[in-house]
C-alpha cells in the first residue's frame, strides 16, 4: 500500500473511533456538576478534509496541509432537537475561525459540519474572531455575539501585538445564513465577554459587556458591565454599569466576564462567568457563579464564594495553561443543564448538573467573606452545624 494510502487509511479509522468514542461521568463528582472523562472536542476532532489534501498526485505523504492547532470556548445551542457546539477553531497560523459541531447526545457524539463558518465581514475587515455567545432572543433571532479583534492603529511601530477588541455581531434563524450587524458601540477602548441578555429589559436591547482600559489589563475597568441599547442593527451603548466587580484578593481580582447567556429559572437568573487571578505562573482563569434578579436582570442577588469550576488535572495544561472559560451552556425544558467549558485554550468538555442543584449552589453557598478570619469563622461555624447534627 502507498504510503498515502497507508497514512489515510489509518488517520480515518482514528477520527471515526474519536468521534464514536463513548463518554462517561466521572465518578461521584462535587454535588454541584458532573465533569465528564473525555472532552467533547479537540483538535482531533476537525474533519480530515480541513487538514489534508487528498489529492496522491499533490500530496504524496498524505501530509497535512492547513493544521488545526486547537478546538475551544465553544457557544452552545440547543436547536431542532440537536445539541450544537460554535467552537473556536485555530488554524496552526493563529487565526481563529468557528465551526459548528452537532450530536444527538448532550455528552459525545460530536462531529463538525462539513464546513467551518465564512462569517460575513464589516467595512473594517476583522483580523481575528473567537468566543462567540449563541442567544436565541425573544425577537425571533439567535444571536452570535464574539470578540472581534484588529490591529491598535495607535500602537507604536514595531509593536505588533497590540490589538483593539470590540464585541461583533451576527445573527441567524438556522446557523447556516448568518447577517453581519455592526460592531457593538460602548465607550469603551476595549470590549471582551460581551453578551446579549435573551429577552428585552425595558423594551431595549440589554447587553453583558466587560469594558477595560487595554488589550490584556483592565487598568482602571473591569468587572461585569451592563448597558441597553434601542436597537440591534447599530447597537450602541451610551450607558454602562457595573454590576460585579473585580474585588481584592478574590478569584476575580484581576478580571471577570459573563460567560454564556444566563439561565432563567423562577428564583432568578443564573449566571456562568469567568475569573481571573494572577500568581507566580501567570493568570489562572476559573468558573463562578452568580444569581441575578428575575425582573431587574442587572441587579445580583447572591454571589457564591470562590470558584464554581476550576481548571483539573490534564485541564491544566494547554496552549494558554491554568484556563478554564465558559461560553456555552446548554438548559433543556426538563431542567438539566450542560455546561461546555474549554481547558487551557486547547480543548472543550462538558460537565452535566441541574437548574436544580445550581440553584441551591447560589442559594445556599455563603459569600466570599474576603478575610482569612472571617472564612475560618465561616467555616467554624459549618462543622459546629454538623457536630450538632451528628449529636
Ligand atoms: O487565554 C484565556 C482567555 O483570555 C481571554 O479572556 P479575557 O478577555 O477574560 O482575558 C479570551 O481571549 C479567551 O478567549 C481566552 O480563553
Amino acid at each position: 500500500m502507498s504510503k498515502f494510502n497507508e497514512r489515510k487509511q489509518l488517520l480515518t479509522e482514528r477520527y471515526e473511533a474519536l468521534v464514536t468514542q463513548k463518554n462517561e461521568p466521572e465518578a461521584l463528582g462535587n454535588g454541584v456538576f458532573d465533569r465528564y472523562v473525555h472532552p467533547v472536542l479537540t483538535a482531533a476532532h476537525a474533519p480530515l478534509a480541513w487538514k489534508y489534501d487528498f489529492n496522491p498526485e499533490t500530496n504524496p505523504f498524505f501530509m497535512e496541509r492547513l493544521g488545526i492547532h486547537c478546538v475551544f470556548n465553544p457557544g452552545a445551542i440547543f436547536l431542532n432537537g440537536k445539541y450544537h457546539l460554535v467552537a473556536r477553531v485555530e488554524g496552526n497560523d493563529r487565526k481563529s475561525f468557528f465551526a459548528i459541531a452537532e450530536s444527538g447526545s448532550p455528552v459525545d457524539g460530536f462531529r463538525f459540519w462539513e464546513h467551518p463558518i465564512l462569517l460575513p465581514e464589516t467595512s473594517d475587515p476583522d483580523v481575528n474572531v473567537y468566543d462567540m455567545r449563541l442567544v436565541q432572543h425573544e425577537d425571533g433571532w439567535i444571536y452570535g455575539l464574539f470578540c472581534t479583534e484588529r490591529k491598535d492603529p495607535a500602537a507604536p511601530k514595531g509593536d505588533l501585538s497590540s490589538a483593539i477588541a470590540q464585541c461583533g455581531i451576527v445573527r441567524t434563524k438556522d446557523l447556516k445564513q448568518w447577517e453581519r450587524l455592526a460592531d457593538l458601540k460602548t465607550a469603551s477602548n476595549q470590549q471582551r465577554n460581551v453578551v446579549l441578555h435573551p429577552e428585552f429589559v425595558d423594551g431595549k436591547y440589554a447587553f453583558y459587556t466587560r469594558p477595560q482600559d487595554g488589550f490584556i489589563d483592565t487598568g482602571s475597568g473591569g468587572g461585569i458591565g451592563w448597558g441597553l441599547s434601542d436597537t440591534i442593527e447599530n447597537a450602541v451603548v451610551e450607558r454602562e454599569v457595573i454590576i460585579d466587580e473585580r474585588h481584592y484578593h478574590t478569584i476575580k481580582e484581576v478580571k471577570n466576564g459573563q460567560g454564556p447567556a444566563p439561565i432563567k429559572t423562577e428564583k432568578g437568573w443564573i449566571h456562568v462567568a469567568h475569573g481571573v487571578r494572577n500568581t507566580a505562573a501567570g493568570l489562572r482563569y476559573v468558573l463562578y457563579a452568580f444569581l441575578s434578579d428575575l425582573q431587574e436582570p442587572s441587579k445580583v442577588t447572591h454571589r457564591p464564594g470562590g470558584h464554581l469550576l476550576a481548571p483539573e488535572g490534564i485541564e491544566r495544561v494547554g496552549d494558554v495553561s491554568n484556563v478554564a472559560f465558559c461560553n456555552g451552556v446548554i438548559a433543556l425544558d426538563n431542567g438539566d443543564v450542560y455546561i461546555y467549558y474549554a481547558s487551557s485554550d486547547t480543548r472543550c468538555h462538558v460537565a452535566a448538573t441541574t437548574v436544580d442543584q445550581l440553584l441551591d449552589y447560589c442559594l445556599n453557598t455563603p459569600e466570599d467573606p474576603l478575610r482569612s478570619y472571617a472564612c475560618v469563622e465561616q467555616r467554624i461555624a459549618l462543622i459546629d452545624r454538623n457536630l450538632q447534627l451528628q449529636g
